[in-house]
């Protein structure tokens, strides 16, 4: 299988060579994308320079800070027009260790898409504030509300994707910028029928670098999430009235 490991990166110059280090640490024969939206903090020359010296690294220099879901659509989309058979996501930030990395490619042999996963058995958050943790839970049981969504970790952004169900989804539709992006891929894979397994990830709160969580993303999340929650749920009641059932 040739796998690709994309990791976007905005400002990540401190732990971007420690990420790159602890996924060939554990995974020597994967590739690595580095996604990198034009850090000021010379992010992208290092990854440049450390793309010229081994083979494995690649990168895509974007120009603007335009979100993670435009950073992943632009991965996918190169690692697709290569041959990856395997696609993961990855944060730069050391929050998604390089060790649990063999168990989700493994697990990606019976699955569309696998998700490391912090709210399942064996799952766990390290040095995350309280008010992290309120909004990773409740996001969640948000989503699952919302939409139904049998998935623990919606939000997670560590995943191994198979490339054929990625070539299924209509990529070029999805419009979620920021974390939202993580639940709108999630709910296309079940929707085109692929199947999601999730596996516990022990999650580390990053030690360099700052996080890029906002209140404009939380929103975004909040509003499409709703959005798409009303649309379902009116599906659902449409085909339960007389006269109405599914073609
Ligand atoms: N290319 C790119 N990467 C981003 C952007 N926003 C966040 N990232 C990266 O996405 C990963 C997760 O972001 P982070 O700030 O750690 O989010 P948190 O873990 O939820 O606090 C990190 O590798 C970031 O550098 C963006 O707009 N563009
Ligand atoms: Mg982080």
């Amino acid at each position: 299988m040739r796998t690709l490991v994309i990791i976007p990166t905005y400002n990540e110059r401190e732990s971007l060579p420690r990420q790159i280090s602890a996924v060939h640490g554990a995974a020597p024969e994967v590739d690595i994308l580095v996604v990198d939206d034009g850090s000021p903090d010379g992010t992208g020359d290092w990854a440049q320079a450390a793309s010229e010296t081994d083979g494995r690294i690649h990168v895509l220099r974007r120009t603007a800070k335009n979100g993670l879901g435009a950073a992943y659509l632009a991965g996918f989309a190169w690692g697709l027009d290569r041959g990856y058979d395997l696609l993961c996501e990855m944060d730069a930030d050391g929050s998604h260790r390089g060790r649990d990395l063999p168990t989700l490619l493994a697990r990606a042999s019976s699955a569309d898409l696998v998700i490391g996963s912090r709210w399942i058995p064996g799952g766990s958050v390290v040095n995350w504030p309280r008010h992290r943790l309120l909004l990773s839970t409740g996001a969640n049981t948000y989503v699952r509300l919302a939409l139904g969504l049998r998935v623990h970790d919606a939000t997670a952004g560590f995943r191994v994707y198979r490339a054929d169900v990625l070539r299924r989804l209509a990529l070029g539709d999805v419009e979620s910028q920021g974390y939202c992006f993580q639940i709108d891929m999630a709910w296309r894979v079940l929707r085109a029928g692929g199947t999601v397994a999730e596996v516990p990830i022990t999650f580390v709160e990053r030690e360099a670098g700052e996080s890029k969580m906002s209140g404009a993303i939380i929103r975004e999340a909040l509003v499409k999430v709703t959005a798409w929650g009303v649309a379902h749920r009116a599906h659902q009641l449409a085909d339960l009235l007389p006269g109405r059932s599914r073609a």
